[in-house]
């Protein structure tokens, strides 16, 4: 009986557990070992200094795969809101000092009162960066354009998916189901650019040395 070869490992580097649901589900259709950076023992902190959510990614992907030694995506994105100058964006995950998904999505509410829907246009934006120790950083992007709701709706998928309306399917992110929020979200689209990007370095950890 031959042994099965181990399946190479990917880490996953982020600490947000809505974006390890999702990417575990977008990711389970390849060879590879999903690991977190809990089980890969990583517990630094890395400081998101860039000015863009391209820019964190790479920065994020970059020190992980450093700090761990295993090919490494990493994710940064956001909520771009047009009446808001494109804030909250890179400071997305801490905005207003805001201390919880809910706080911020009241101050985003609280901001837009009174501006009528067609100046409400929103989009969330997602960074993937995939980086090897010593090699070339690789990202791929995407977009999903929707309005900010008058109020929030829904209890499924984390962040500002409560806020955001999506007026082609009549729904809120957060009545989204996590397959079909895969399906056409801006983490979904960047994925989508993704895929070959991972199947590569996969190959490549496959080659026999
Ligand atoms: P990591 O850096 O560890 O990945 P994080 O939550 O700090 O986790 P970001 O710096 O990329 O991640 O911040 C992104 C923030 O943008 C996130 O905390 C949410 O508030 C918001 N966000 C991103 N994607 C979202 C989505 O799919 N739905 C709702 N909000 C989202």
């Amino acid at each position: 009986m031959t042994a099965r070869k181990p399946l190479p490992k990917l880490l996953l580097a982020t600490t947000n557990a809505g974006k390890i649901r999702e990417y575990t589900a977008m990711l389970d259709d390849l060879a590879v070992q999903v690991v977190t950076l809990k089980e890969a023992g990583v517990t630094t902190d890395v400081e998101e200094t860039g000015a863009t959510i391209r820019e964190n990614a790479i920065i994020k992907a970059e020190a992980y795969a450093r700090l761990s030694g295993l090919p490494t995506l990493a994710d940064d994105s956001g909520l771009e809101v047009d009446a808001l100058g494109s804030d909250p964006g890179v400071r997305s995950a801490r905005y207003g000092d805001k201390q919880t998904d809910k706080e911020r999505n009241d101050l985003v509410l609280e901001k837009l009162r009174g501006v009528p829907d067609q100046w409400r246009h929103a989009r969330f934006r997602c960074v993937i960066a995939i980086a090897r120790p010593g090699r070339k950083v690789l990202t791929s992007e995407g977009v999903c354009d929707g309005m900010i709701a008058r109020q929030a709706k829904g209890s499924l998928g984390f962040g500002y998916d409560p806020i955001f309306y999506l007026p082609e399917m009549h729904r809120h992110m957060a009545e989204l189901a996590l397959g079909l929020k895969n399906q056409i979200s801006h983490r979904g689209k960047a994925m989508e650019g993704a895929r070959d990007l991972v199947q590569q370095i996969l190959d490549e950890s496959t080659v026999a040395p």
